[in-house]
C-alpha cells in the first residue's frame, strides 16, 4: 500500500491518477462497470504473468457506505433511552447478585458490548412465533443472558423477584439460570449456547434443517430466520468455524451471524497482533457467506468522505487488534497523536476535531444506524447466509469499572461509585439512594418508552426469547404390525441386531402415522450398517437435488439424492450430525412438528466425541434415537484400539434424560423403539434413547412371553433354571448374552450346576430406579420401602450366586452390587481394545462363556458350595491361561 511511499514520487502519483480514473467510471458508468474492469485487468495481468497473490479482503472499513445505508425506521431517541434502561439492570443484577453472594459470578462486560446489536434486533427484525409468521428463532450468546433477562423485565415477564434470585434458581420464588438453557426455563430459553462453538454449529444445522423441513413439504416455505450471536474469541471453537462451509454450499440465506468483535476473550485480546476482522472476512468469504463489516460509527463518515487518498484507510489497515484494544479507552489527545498522528495527511483530517469528540469517535457495533442497515442487508440477501462482523468495546460504558480492559470479563460487580457514574452516563433516572436499596428500574407503564417497546414487540409477534414446550398434538402411533415380525425371532436365519435395526426403521418409514416424520441421519457410514436400501426408498436429501446420473443407477439401491430427500447423509461429521439430531429433535418445540430423528453412527464416535452435545442435546429437551452401531468392545472384531467401544453406556448413562439400551435380539430392540416412541412423540416427555446395535450375526429367539416390562426396566428372564431357585444367576446383555447362555449349558452338563440365564438390557435403568428407591427410604423412613426392581426380580435368591458380563467396562453392571442379594461379580471390557477375531479379543478381555462358567465356579466354591479343586480344575478344562495379560493394564 501506498503508505510508505513519498507522496510526490512517481510510483505515488501513479497509484493515485488510476484511483482518480476508477472513481470516473464509478461515477459515469456504476459499479458494475468498475467490477468489469477489474476483472478484466485481473486477466490481463495473468496472461502477462503477473504473479498475482490471491487477496480475499476488503479494506478495514465498513461494507456498507453511508450512501447505501437504509433509514433508520425507529425513534432512535426513545430506543437509546430503553437500551440505556436495558443495560443498566443487566449490571445491576449481576451487580446485585454478588453483592450479596460474592462469588455466585455473571457477566456485565458481554452483553455491555453487545447491546446495540440485541436492540436493533429486537426492536425491527425478529419476530416472535404468531398466527402469522413462524417466529425467528435466536441463539443468544450464552454471556449475554443478563441482557434478556433485563429487556424481559423491562417487558414486564420477568418479576423483581425473579431479577434478585439471578443464579439462585433454588431461592423462594425461583430464579434465573446463569445461562441460555431450555431444561431448566422450558418456555423461555430454546437454545444452550453457552458451551462455546456449539450455538453457532447448531445454528447452521437448524437452518439447513428448517429448509430440509420446507424441501420435504413438512413446513411452509417462509422468511423465517435463524439468527446466531457469536463471541470473536468464541471463533476459535473448531465448531464455531468448520460448519460454515456447509452453510455456504446450501446457500442457506436463512442465517444470520452476527460476530461481536470486541476483540477481545477471556484473557486478553482476541488477535493482539493481527485483526480478527479480517481473518473471519477471508474465512466467511471463502466459503461463500455474504460478509458485512459493520467496524465505523456514523461519526466517521465525514472522515472516509475526506479520505481522497487512502490514507485513514490505509492507517485503519495497518493497525493490529493490540492497539485497537488500547485505543478504544484512549483519551482524545493520545489518539491523535498515537493513532491519526502516524499520517499527516490523516492529522489533518481530524484538525477540526477536538480532543472530546476524536474521544467520541465510536465503533460500528455501538451505531444503530449502522446495525440496522446491515441487518437489513442480511435479510434481504438470497441465495448465501451472512455474516455481521461488527467492532465494539468489550464493557462497553462500564468506564473505570472495566471497559476495554483485560480483566473486563471477569467483572462481576461494581462499586457505588461506579454504579452513580454509569447511572449518570447512562441517564438512569434513579437516587444514589435509591441505588443502595434496590437497583432496578422500570419506567411507568404509560411513559413513552414503555408505549414504544411495547409497540414494537407487539408489531414483531409478541415476546422473545419464547419457548414452546410441547407440541400443540401428539403424534398417532406407528400401527403395531410394524414390530410384529421381530417377535417371532429369526427362525433359523442368523442375523445381527444392527439388521434387525435397518429392517425396523425401513418398516417404521413406510408407516403412514409417522413415516414422513422420521429422520434417518448418518455420518457417511449407511454401507457399515447394510443401510444402503434406504437411499433409494426414500433418498438423500440433497437441496439442489441430483445434477447427475449416479454411477450405480442401475442397482436397486443407487446412490438418490433428491430435494425432497429423507436421509440426512452427514459426511465424516458426527458433530454435525449430532447437530442436525438435536435439530430433528427439537422441531416439536421450535417448529410444532414432531420429527423423529433416528441418527446411527459407530458407538465409538458418539459420545466420546461428541460428548458435549449429547449433553446440550439432554438440555435442550431434545427427543429421538441415537443408535451406536459397530457396539462391543469384543463384538466388533479386527478394528482394535479407536474402534471398539466398551464404555459407551458408562457416559450415556451421564445424562440425566438419556435412556440407554444395549439389547441382544430383534424383538427387545422392537419393544424399546416401540416404547421410545410412545414416551416420547405420544406422551411428549423430554427423554431421548441410546440403543446399541452389534454386526455380530447370530440366532435370535422369539420373545418369550410377557417380558415387555422387564426389557423396558431393564432385566428379564431368558432362559430359566430346571428349579425354581437356581444356584447360580447368569446375566448378560448384549452379543455377549449368547456366551452367557452357552455357559448355562457347560454349567450343566459339565458340573450339574443348575443355572438360569437373564437379559439385562439397561444397567442405567435399573440402576436409577435403584437410586430411586434408596433415596424414598432415606427420606421416608415411617413408608413402606420401596424395593427396586433388580430386587424384586432376585427376590428368594438369596441362596444363589450371581455373575453377569457384558462387552462394556465392569463399572456398568458392578453399579447394581447393593442391589443383588447373593455373591455378586462383574466381568466386562475394561482396558484399550486389540486387532484381533471375536473369540480371541473375548478370551482377552475375559468374558466369554468360559469365563463365565469360572466366574461362577469361583462364587460357588467361595461359598463353600463346591470343592475349591472344582475351580482349579475347570481353569484346566476350560484352557484359560491364568498368566495371561491383565487387560485393563496392557
Ligand atoms: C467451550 C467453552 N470453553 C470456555 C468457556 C469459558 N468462557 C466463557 S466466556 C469466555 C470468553 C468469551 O470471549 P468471546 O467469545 O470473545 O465473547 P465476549 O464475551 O468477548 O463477547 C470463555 C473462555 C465456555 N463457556 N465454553
Ligand atoms: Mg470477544
Amino acid at each position: 500500500m501506498i503508505e510508505n511511499l513519498d507522496p510526490n514520487s512517481p510510483e505515488a502519483i501513479e497509484i493515485q491518477e488510476w484511483r482518480e480514473s476508477l472513481r470516473d467510471v464509478l461515477k459515469l458508468s456504476g459499479p458494475e462497470q468498475v467490477q468489469q474492469i477489474l476483472d478484466e485487468l485481473d486477466t490481463e495481468a495473468h496472461i502477462s504473468g503477473v504473479d498475482k497473490h490471491f487477496k480475499l479482503n476488503t479494506p478495514y472499513t465498513n461494507s456498507i457506505s453511508e450512501k447505501e445505508e437504509s433509514p433508520y425506521p425507529g425513534s432512535r431517541e426513545i430506543e437509546r433511552r430503553i437500551k440505556s434502561i436495558i443495560r443498566w439492570n443487566a449490571m445491576a443484577m449481576v451487580t446485585q447478585a454478588n453483592q450479596k453472594l460474592d462469588g455466585i459470578g455473571g457477566h456485565i462486560s458481554t452483553f455491555a458490548s453487545a447491546a446495540t446489536l440485541y436492540d436493533v434486533g429486537f426492536n425491527h427484525f425478529w419476530r416472535a412465533p404468531s398466527d402469522e409468521h413462524p417466529g425467528d428463532l435466536i441463539y443468544y450468546q450464552g454471556h449475554a443472558s443478563p441482557g434478556m433477562y433485563s429487556r424481559a423485565y423491562v417487558e414486564g415477564r420477568l418479576d423483581e423477584e425473579k431479577l434478585t434470585n439471578f443464579r439462585r434458581e433454588l431461592a423462594e420464588g425461583g430464579g434465573l439460570s446463569s445461562y441460555p438453557h431450555p431444561w431448566l426455563m422450558p418456555d423461555f430459553w430454546q437454545f444452550p449456547t453457552v458451551s462455546m462453538g456449539l450455538g453457532p454449529q447448531f445454528a447452521i444445522y437448524h437452518a439447513r434443517f428448517i429448509k430440509y423441513l420446507e424441501n420435504r413439504g413438512l413446513k411452509q416455505k417462509s422468511d423465517q430466520k435463524v439468527w446466531a450471536f457469536l463471541g470473536d474469541g468464541e471463533c476459535d471453537e473448531p465448531e464455531s468455524l468448520a460448519p460454515i462451509s456447509i452453510a455456504g454450499r446450501e446457500e442457506l440465506d436463512n442465517l444470520v451471524f452476527v460476530i461481536n468483535c470486541n476483540l477481545q476473550r477471556l484473557d486478553g485480546p482476541v488477535r493482539g497482533n493481527s485483526s480478527i476482522v479480517q481473518e473471519l472476512e477471508r474465512r466467511f468469504l471463502a466459503n461463500g457467506w455474504n460478509v458485512v463489516k459493520v467496524l465505523w460509527s456514523s461519526d466517521w463518515d465525514s472522515l472516509f468522505d475526506a479520505d481522497t487518498e487512502g490514507a485513514l484507510e490505509d492507517l485503519l489497515n495497518n493497525t493490529v487488534d493490540g492497539e485497537f484494544q488500547k485505543l478504544s479507552t484512549a483519551p482524545g489527545a493520545y489518539v491523535r497523536e498515537h493513532f491519526f498522528g502516524r499520517d499527516p495527511r490523516v492529522l489533518k483530517m481530524v484538525e477540526h476535531l477536538s480532543d472530546d469528540e476524536i474521544q467520541r469517535l465510536r465503533r460500528g457495533g455501538h451505531d444503530p444506524q449502522k446495525i440496522y442497515s446491515a441487518y437489513k442487508n442480511a435479510v434481504d440477501t438470497k441465495g448465501q447466509p451472512t455474516v455481521i462482523l461488527a467492532k465494539t468495546v468489550k464493557g462497553y460504558g462500564l468506564g473505570e469499572a472495566g471497559e476495554g480492559k483485560n480483566i473486563s470479563h471477569n467483572q462481576k460487580k461494581l462499586n457505588q461509585d461506579e454504579m452513580y457514574e454509569f447511572r449518570s452516563r447512562f441517564g438512569i433516572p434513579i437516587s444514589d439512594d435509591d441505588i443502595k436499596e434496590n437497583p432496578f428500574f422500570r419506567p411507568a407503564e404509560d411513559s413513552k418508552e414503555m408505549k414504544y417497546l411495547s409497540e414494537r414487540r407487539k408489531a414483531l409477534g409478541g415476546h422473545l426469547p419464547q419457548r414452546r414446550p410441547k407440541a400443540s398434538q401428539p403424534i398417532l402411533p406407528p400401527d403395531e404390525k410394524a414390530f410384529e415380525e421381530f417377535y417371532g425371532g429369526s427362525g433359523d436365519k442368523e442375523v445381527s441386531s444392527t439388521f434387525m435395526y435397518v429392517r425396523l426403521i425401513g418398516k417404521l418409514l413406510r408407516d403412514k402415522n409417522i413415516g414422513k416424520l422420521i429422520v434417518p441421519i448418518v455420518p457417511d457410514e449407511s454401507r457399515t450398517f447394510g443401510m444402503e436400501g434406504l437411499f433409494a426408498q426414500v433418498g438423500i436429501y440433497a437441496h439442489d437435488g441430483q445434477k447427475y446420473e449416479p454411477i450405480d443407477r442401475k442397482v436397486l439401491s443407487y446412490y438418490k439424492e433428491s430435494k425432497d430427500g429423507q436421509i440426512l447423509q452427514e459426511g465424516i461429521n458426527e458433530s454435525g450430525a449430532m447437530s442436525s439430531f438435536i435439530a430433528a429433535g427439537t422441531a416439536y418445540s421450535n417448529h410444532d412438528i414432531n420429527m423423529i430423528p433416528f441418527y446411527v453412527y459407530y458407538s465409538m464416535f458418539g459420545f466420546q466425541r461428541v460428548g458435549d452435545h449429547a449433553w446440550a442435546a439432554g438440555d435442550s429437551r431434545c427427543r429421538g434415537f441415537l443408535i451406536g452401531g459397530t457396539a462391543g468392545r469384543t463384538t466388533l472384531n479386527g478394528e482394535g484400539l479407536q474402534h471398539e467401544d466398551g464404555h459407551s453406556h458408562l457416559v450415556a448413562a451421564t445424562i440425566p434424560n438419556c435412556i440407554a439400551y444395549d439389547p441382544a435380539y430383534g424383538f427387545e430392540l422392537a419393544v424399546i423403539i416401540k416404547e421410545g416412541i410412545k414416551r416420547m412423540y405420544v406422551e411428549q416427555n423430554d427423554v431421548f434413547y441410546y440403543v446399541t446395535a452389534m454386526n455380530e450375526n447370530y440366532l435370535h429367539p422369539a420373545m418369550p412371553e410377557g417380558v415387555e416390562e422387564g426389557i423396558l426396566k431393564g432385566i428379564y428372564k431368558l432362559y430359566p433354571a430346571k428349579e425354581d431357585k437356581a444356584q447360580v444367576n447368569l446375566m448378560g446383555s448384549g452379543s455377549i448374552l449368547n456366551e452367557v447362555a452357552a455357559a448355562q449349558k457347560i454349567l450343566d452338563e459339565k458340573y450339574g450346576i443348575d443355572a438360569a440365564v437373564y437379559s439385562v438390557t439397561s444397567y442405567p435403568e435399573l440402576k436409577r430406579n435403584a437410586e430411586d428407591c434408596v433415596r424414598h427410604n432415606l427420606l421416608n423412613p415411617d413408608a413402606d420401602e420401596k424395593v427396586p426392581y433388580i430386587s424384586q426380580v432376585f427376590a428368594g435368591q438369596e441362596d444363589a450366586v450371581f455373575i453377569t458380563s457384558s462387552d462394556y467396562v465392569k463399572n456398568l453392571a458392578s453399579s447394581l452390587t447393593d442391589h443383588i442379594p447373593g455373591p455378586y461379580m462383574a466381568l466386562g471390557t475394561d482396558g484399550f481394545g486389540r486387532s484381533e477375531s471375536r473369540p480371541n479379543l473375548r478370551d482377552f478381555f475375559e468374558v466369554d462363556r468360559r469365563y463365565v462358567t469360572l466366574a461362577a465356579l469361583y462364587q460357588l466354591a467361595k461359598k463353600g458350595s463346591i470343592e475349591k479343586s472344582v475351580v482349579s480344575q475347570a481353569i484346566k478344562d476350560l484352557e484359560i491361561d491364568p498368566n495371561k495379560l491383565n487387560p485393563m493394564y496392557s
